[in-house]
C-alpha cells in the first residue's frame, strides 16, 4: 500500500455577504406580507401566523453572524426569498463548476501541482446542479486534467467521504494524485421563508489534493494515518427535491422539497455519535485523544461543537484547538471542516496530530486522522 498525504487545500469564498440583520429584516418583511395576505385564515385558525425572527436568537442558537452567498440578488426580496441566478447556456461553464474550479486552482497551487499531475477528480457536495454530465468531468475539462472524474453526494459528509475515496485510490495505486472539490452551493435549496432554518447555510467552495507521499513537494503536508465512515438512517434532516416530481405530479418547490430538519433531535442524536466515533477512530490508529493537537470539526452549530469538544477533552478546548468558522461562514454543508483545516493548519509542527471530522444528514460521520510531515 502506498503512503498517502494531503498536500494542498483551497478555499474560495463568494464576494457577497448577508448579515443576520439583513436576513432577519427580509424575513420579517416577508412574514408581515404573508400574515396580511392570509389574515382571514390566520384569524379562523386554519393557518398559523408567521412569527418574527431575530438576529439575537440566530447568533445565540447557532454562532452564525453572517454567510457568504454566491448570488445575493433575490434572497432579500420579501416577494421572492431565493437567489436570482442567471441561466447559463450548455456551452458555458456552469455555476457550480466555476465555484469548483476557483477552489481547485488554489489547492493545486498549495500542493505545487499542475493539471498533468492529477489523474482523478471528485466533486463531492450536498447537491449538484444537474445529474449529468458530472460536474467533476466539466471541471476536469476546464482545468485540462486527463484521467477520470465523478460526482458524489453525501450531504454534510460529502467532503470527508470523498477524501476517503481519494485516499483508498492512491493507497491502492488506482490513482496517483486526486483533486477533491466541494462546491457547496446551498442557498438555492434553503427555504428563506422558514424561520427555523433561514439562517443556517452559506455558500463556499473547498478543495484538497491527495497524493502519494513520494510525489509530494508541498510546504505543508499531512500523512493520512486512518479514515473511517459511519452511516445510520435518519429522517431528521431531509430534502425531498428530486427528479420524480415530474412523474408524481407533486410540487417540485414545496417546503418539503427544500432543506428541513428537526434541529433539536439532530443535536441530541448526533453529538454522542460524533464523540464515540472520534474516540474510537483515534484509538484505532494507536493514539489517545490527548495526542491530538487540532480538531477540524464539522461546522453546523457552535453549541454542538462546544459540547463535542468538551465531551472529547473533558474540558473546554484551548483557543485554536478546535477552530470555529461558523461566525463568518455559517453552515456550509460538507465544506465546514475543510474550511477550518484550510484556515488553521500551517502553524502545526512536524509530528503534530490532527483530526478532520464531519457529521450530519444521513446521518453520516466521516473522519481522517492526519500527521503533519516535515517540510519537504
Ligand atoms: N428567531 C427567533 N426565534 C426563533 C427562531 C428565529 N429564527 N427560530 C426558532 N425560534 C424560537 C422557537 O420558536 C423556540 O421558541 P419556544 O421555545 O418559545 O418554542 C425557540 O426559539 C427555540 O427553538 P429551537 O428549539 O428550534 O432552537 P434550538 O436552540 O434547537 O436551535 C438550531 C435551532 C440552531 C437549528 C439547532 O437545533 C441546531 O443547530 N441543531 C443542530 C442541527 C444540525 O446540525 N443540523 C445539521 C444540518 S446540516 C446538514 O446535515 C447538511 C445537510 C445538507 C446541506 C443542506 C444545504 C441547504
Amino acid at each position: 500500500m502506498n503512503s498517502v498525504v494531503i498536500s494542498g487545500s483551497g478555499l474560495w469564498t463568494p464576494e457577497e455577504i448577508i448579515t443576520n440583520e439583513e436576513l432577519v429584516s427580509a424575513y420579517n418583511a416577508h412574514a408581515t406580507l404573508f400574515n396580511e395576505c392570509h389574515a382571514a385564515e390566520i384569524e379562523a385558525g386554519s393557518l398559523p401566523e408567521k412569527p418574527p425572527s431575530t438576529a439575537e436568537f440566530i447568533e445565540k442558537a447557532s454562532g452564525i453572524k453572517q454567510r457568504y452567498v454566491y448570488c445575493k440578488e433575490g434572497i432579500l426580496d420579501p416577494n421572492r426569498m431565493r437567489p436570482l441566478l442567471p441561466v447559463r447556456d450548455d456551452d458555458e461553464l456552469s455555476h457550480q463548476a466555476e465555484m469548483a474550479v476557483n477552489a481547485a486552482r488554489l489547492a493545486m497551487s498549495a500542493a505545487n501541482k499542475d493539471a498533468a499531475d492529477i489523474d482523478m477528480v471528485v466533486v463531492s457536495c450536498a447537491y449538484t446542479q444537474r445529474a449529468y454530465p458530472a460536474i467533476a468531468i466539466e471541471v476536469q475539462q476546464a482545468l485540462g486534467i486527463e484521467g477520470f472524474g465523478f460526482d458524489m453526494l453525501v450531504a454534510c459528509s460529502a467532503a470527508t467521504f470523498a477524501l476517503h475515496r481519494a485516499h483508498d485510490a492512491v493507497a491502492a495505486g488506482s490513482a496517483g494524485c486526486v483533486l477533491v472539490i466541494n462546491p457547496e452551493l446551498t442557498t438555492p435549496q434553503i427555504n428563506f421563508t422558514d424561520r427555523d432554518s433561514h439562517f443556517i447555510f452559506g455558500d463556499v467552495s473547498t478543495a484538497m489534493i491527495i497524493e502519494r507521499a513520494d510525489t509530494c513537494t508541498a510546504t505543508h503536508s499531512y500523512e493520512i494515518l486512518g479514515t473511517r465512515a459511519v452511516t445510520q438512517y435518519s429522517n431528521n434532516i431531509r430534502s425531498n427535491f428530486g427528479y420524480l416530481s415530474y412523474a408524481d405530479d407533486s410540487d417540485p418547490y414545496a417546503d418539503e422539497k427544500l432543506f428541513h430538519q428537526n434541529g433539536r433531535k439532530v443535536f441530541k442524536e448526533v453529538c454522542p455519535m460524533a464523540v464515540a466515533h472520534l474516540i474510537s477512530q483515534v484509538e484505532k490508529v494507536g493514539l489517545a485523544v490527548t495526542d491530538v493537537k487540532r480538531w477540524w470539526l464539522h461546522q453546523a452549530n457552535i453549541n454542538m461543537n462546544n459540547m463535542i469538544s468538551r465531551r472529547l477533552l473533558g474540558r473546554d478546548p484551548e483557543p485554536g484547538e478546535a477552530p470555529i468558522v461558523l461566525d463568518e461562514f455559517a453552515n456550509t454543508a460538507s465544506a465546514g471542516s475543510i474550511i477550518a483545516f484550510n484556515r488553521h493548519h500551517q502553524d502545526l509542527e512536524p509530528g503534530d496530530i490532527g483530526v478532520i471530522c464531519s457529521f450530519g444528514a444521513g446521518y453520516s460521520i466521516g473522519s481522517l486522522v492526519v500527521k503533519k510531515r516535515s517540510l519537504s
